[in-house]
């Protein structure tokens, strides 16, 4: 797959992506993502990317044609069917299933708003919105670089050991269980005897059932599409049992 990102701050995104697990994998070449200073798709000596909207009212609004070059260029340049995305509130919401989906599509490019948005017309070009959430930011850069995150994960050979994507949250549906490293003690505060204990099939029943009881308590939502084996869902009624004993108290 490839990623290409059109913005107005090409150096925040290129910093943002310029480290860890997805700045390596882009380094080796594992990913193949470039950024694109729309502002080099203006025609103008302003390099304008933005004007005042129709109809009057506060901010300015992203010009179209702008936009329609970038795309232009970067479908010439990767010469196959693009997947044009646009992060914005109007969106819908990201989850894990949406960036696994996304990371076996060919061409993906994420195009980046600002101000009080995009032309309306932009949209004729655009084949998914995306948000990551119900709140209003001061760009799409932030959200792009979201999506690239979670998609690259599930590009072999970006994580390391694809075992953990497998096991990442939501992969499964459920929220993850806790985790601990050295020392054995902080003050007071043990880790648990079971991670000491050497018992991977025990270890593993604990991690089952930390995360199906994080996730009963946090997100119970999540478990009404969550994937469950059959040992997960005899550690889930155990646990909604409790509760209701619990409640009953
Ligand atoms: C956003 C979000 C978001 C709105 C106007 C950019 C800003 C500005 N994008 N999820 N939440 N975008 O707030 O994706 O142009």
């Amino acid at each position: 797959m490839t990623i290409d990102i059109v913005t107005i701050f090409p150096a925040m995104v290129d910093a943002a992506l310029s480290a860890g697990v997805v700045g390596r994998a882009i380094e080796s070449r594992v990913l193949d993502v470039a950024i694109h200073d729309l502002r080099d798709f203006t025609t103008d000596r302003h390099r304008s990317v933005d004007d005042m909207p129709f109809g009057g009212g506060p901010g300015m609004v992203m010009k179209a044609e702008p936009i329609f070059r970038a795309l232009d260029a970067i479908e010439a340049k990767r010469g196959g069917r693009l997947t044009v995305l646009l992060t914005s509130p109007q969106g819908t919401q990201f989850t894990q299933a949406g960036a696994e989906r996304l990371s076996k599509v060919e061409h993906v490019v994420l195009l980046c708003g600002r101000y009080e948005g995009v032309d309306e017309r932009v949209r004729s070009r655009v084949d998914e919105e995306v948000s990551i959430g119900d709140y209003v930011l001061s760009g799409g850069e932030l959200p792009a670089l979201v999506v690239v995150d979670a998609v690259a994960r599930f590009v072999p050979g970006v994580v390391g050991d694809d075992q953990s994507v497998a096991e990442d949250s939501f992969s499964r549906g459920l929220l993850d269980f806790p985790h601990y490293t050295r020392p054995a003690e902080v003050g007071t505060d043990r880790v648990p005897d079971v991670l000491l204990s050497g018992n991977h099939a025990e270890i593993r029943r604990w991690r089952k059932r930390e995360s199906l009881a994080r996730t009963l308590s946090r997100r119970p939502d999540l478990l009404e599409t969550a994937a469950l084996d059959d040992e997960e869902r005899r550690i889930l009624e155990e646990l909604q049992k409790g509760r209701r004993a619990e409640r009953q108290d």
